[in-house]
């Protein structure tokens, strides 16, 4: 059985969920800072499946997005071989650990979640297990205990709770869990939408035309970025406020080169928007070039098959483990 590296001594979990194909903002602010982490903690990433099926989902799509997810994954250079890749509902016990938390958490606390009340606001039929959602999420974190959750901003609050129910638990029935802390990924580097530059890219987004896909078609995201949104200034100047278009541009350039702001800015000094366009297509679909061939090579490989199932035996058996010693915490019937 695949052991980590035992002088990597910290450990990770994080999720994305299966709710579109991946987009660029993922990979610059999520997934290219998790290939940086590999060789510094033992990582779990999974597939958040259970997650996505909180808001309805089409199964056919759900269920080839979940393959392409873990294919994605690999073909970004999260190495199988340092990381545990699963998909989340193939472990049931994080389902079983969640109902115990649900048990050991308040009604307030899962009410005052901003994610919730933003998503429940837009649908009056939303689910029970929208309201319950962060829950499931304390569980996956909990079962392994690590010391960090790598997540978007936007997810912290839900850290936050996992924590307290952590803390809770242990003052309640002694100790069963390590108290993580989130590693906020996305600080600096939230890519916007191309038509819309004001709102974040997002892979539910029902706007093709201003999210980049990474199994989009190279010639459409080259015309994708052609057709970005800009200004009439015509000056290539980082300007989030006034200039979030252009500002957009740069950033992505600067994620995907490692040049700076400074640096960009100058080589586009006297040039048009059109030219700047040009050399952002460009490193662009280089990028997803390199990830489209790799992601060919392994989607429909057995290598796959064999990563997920290795991998599932190992983490059903940790969270088993720990599902056990909370039943007996609790004084339920072993
Ligand atoms: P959904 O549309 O389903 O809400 P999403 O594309 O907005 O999905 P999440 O699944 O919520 O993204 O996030 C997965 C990870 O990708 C998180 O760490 C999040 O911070 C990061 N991320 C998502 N979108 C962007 C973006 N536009 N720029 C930078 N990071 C992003
Ligand atoms: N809710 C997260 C995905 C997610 C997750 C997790 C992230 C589910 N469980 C545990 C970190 C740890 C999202 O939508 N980005």
């Amino acid at each position: 059985m695949k052991e980590f590296n035992q002088k990597i001594t910290k450990s990770i979990l994080t999720g994305i969920q299966p709710s579109g194909i991946i987009t660029l903002g993922n990979y610059i602010g999520a997934i290219k800072q998790m290939v940086r982490m590999q060789d510094e903690f033992k990582s779990y990433i999974f597939i958040a499946d259970m997650h996505a099926i909180t808001v309805p989902q089409d199964p056919e799509k759900l269920h080839k997005n979940i393959r392409s997810l873990v294919a994605l994954y690999i073909a970004c250079g999260i190495d199988p071989d340092k990381n545990i890749i699963f998909v989340q509902s193939e472990n049931e016990y994080h389902a079983n650990i969640s109902w115990l938390l649900e048990c050991n958490t308040y009604f307030g606390e899962l009410s005052r979640m901003t994610q919730f009340k933003d998503k429940s606001s837009k649908n009056a039929n939303f689910s029970a297990g929208l309201f319950t959602y962060p829950i499931l999420m304390a569980a996956d974190i909990l079962a392994y205990d690590v010391d960090y959750v790598p997540v978007g901003i936007d997810q912290k609050q839900h850290v936050e709770l996992a924590r307290n129910i952590a803390s809770r638990f242990n003052k309640k029935y002694g100790p069963t869990f390590k108290v993580p802390e989130a590693y906020i990924t996305d600080f600096g580097t939230k890519i916007t939408d191309l038509v819309n530059p004001t709102k974040k890219m997002s892979k539910s987004s029902a706007n093709q035309k201003g999210v980049i896909r990474l199994l989009d078609d190279l010639k459409s995201i080259e015309k994708k970025i052609m057709g970005a949104t800009t200004d009439s200034d015509c000056q290539i100047k980082y300007d989030p406020l006034n200039k979030p278009g252009i500002s957009n541009l740069i950033n992505i350039c600067v994620a995907l080169t490692g040049k700076t702001i400074n640096e960009i800015e100058n080589a586009f000094k006297n040039q048009n928007y059109g030219e700047f366009k040009k050399y952002v297509a460009s490193v662009v679909v280089e990028e997803i070039r390199g990830i489209q061939k790799r992601y060919e090579e392994i989607i429909n490989s057995e290598k796959l098959d064999q990563i997920l199932n290795e991998n599932i035996k190992i983490t059903r058996s940790i969270a088993k483990e720990k599902f056990i010693t909370m039943k007996h915490n609790m004084g339920l019937y072993k």
